[in-house]
């Protein structure tokens, strides 16, 4: 090929590969990064991006200037010439990108277990997923009761690499905050592992991402990342109001469990999944709004599916933060005839 051929082409690539970085550097593609193992995570993103876009440049490159280079003239009627294999060429284009993947697979597996690393001193959280809520256990934090802390918030100490060990109660689900971009499958039997430094103090989302069924969307719960003194005054609060018992207990429990999906003054909660209960408690009765936690399917409020509020509270809690639940929700809707 001349010289000049290749210079013009040369040109095209670099114009079309200055393109593509512009579109992948100044879009912000990814959610904020806020833990330890996003940078890593984000590192990997970032390498096989450049990768990407200087093939995708040199292809185009070559495309494009044949295109324009090569064009048959309307009047040209001729088959085009016939063309043997070239042998360099071939042993080029099978060589590069055998290293270039084999680059990628080992670039990606030192990332992954560089992100896995964690130190013998470090926090458990148990997560179980079930349809269609996240429970959040901590062993290590035990309260009056003998029961260690649970809740249907996660909360965490910034800076302080937490293991987190995943199960499911039914179908797969997925575990996932998109901020600290570790993700994990929620496998019924199965305990399955993933490792998140929190880098950040802030709110985010918890994410189902395994499609589990009808409520899969309404999957979600929050990640709160605090200091380690708010942490620490979290955990006591937690504890009191575990052993205080009665409306106040119910009260946590509300806040952790079904804020999420129920409208309740009271609370403050704005979950638009299930019905609004400052209407629909209403002046209820105690057995009806036992009846509607423990066994949700027994009656559908107007409007709404079954199957979509979960199904096993009666195991879940204990009978006293059931009579806590019911004591608080009465309280808070005037309901139970008072
Ligand atoms: C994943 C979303 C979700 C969660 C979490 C959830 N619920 Fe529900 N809830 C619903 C839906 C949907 C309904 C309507 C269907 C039905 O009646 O079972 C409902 C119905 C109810 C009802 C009956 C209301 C009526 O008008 O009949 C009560 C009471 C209730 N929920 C309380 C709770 C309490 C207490 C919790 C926490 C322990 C909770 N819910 C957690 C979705 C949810
Ligand atoms: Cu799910």
């Amino acid at each position: 090929m001349r010289k000049r051929s290749i210079i013009q082409m040369t040109l095209v690539g670099v114009v079309v590969g200055l393109a593509l970085a512009a579109v992948a550097f100044f879009i912000p593609w990814l959610p904020d990064a806020a833990s330890e193992q996003a940078d890593i995570i984000d590192s990997v993103y970032w390498v096989v991006t450049v990768i990407c876009v200087a093939i995708f440049a040199l292809v185009a490159g070559v495309a494009v200037y044949a295109v324009w280079k090569f064009r048959a003239a309307p009047d040209d009627m001729d088959d085009g010439s016939p063309i043997h294999g070239h042998t360099g060429l071939e042993i080029v284009w099978t060589l590069v990108p055998t290293v270039l993947v084999t680059f990628i697979a080992v670039y990606s597996g030192v990332a992954l277990a560089q992100a896995e690393d964690l130190p013998d001193d470090h926090r458990v959280v148990e997560v179980t997923g079930e349809q269609f809520a996240w429970t959040f256990t901590y062993p290590d934090v035990e309260l009056e009761n003998g029961e260690p802390l649970a809740s249907g918030e996660l909360v965490l100490p910034v800076g302080e690499p937490v293991e987190f060990l995943i199960t499911s109660k039914d179908v797969i689900h997925s575990f996932w905050v998109p901020e600290w971009r570790m993700k994990q499958d929620a496998v019924r039997g199965v305990t399955t592992r993933t490792v998140v430094e929190p880098s950040k103090v802030g709110t985010f989302e918890v994410i189902c991402t395994e499609l589990c069924g009808l409520g899969h969307a309404v999957m979600r719960s929050r990640a709160r990342v605090l200091s380690a003194g708010d942490f620490s005054a979290w955990v006591e609060e937690q504890r009191r109001l575990a052993a205080e018992g009665g409306s106040v207990q119910g009260e946590a429990l509300f806040s952790a469990q079904c804020a999420s999906c129920h409208v309740l003054e009271e609370a403050g909660s704005q979950g638009q999944v299930g019905p609004n209960l400052d209407e629909s408690l209403e002046g209820a009765e105690e057995d009806f709004v036992r009846e509607s936690i423990v066994e949700p399917n027994a009656t559908i409020a107007e409007g709404f599916q079954p199957d979509v509020m979960p199904q096993n509270y009666g195991e879940l809690f204990t009978d006293e933060q059931i009579d806590g639940l019911v004591e608080y929700l009465l309280e808070a809707t005037g309901g139970g005839g008072r």
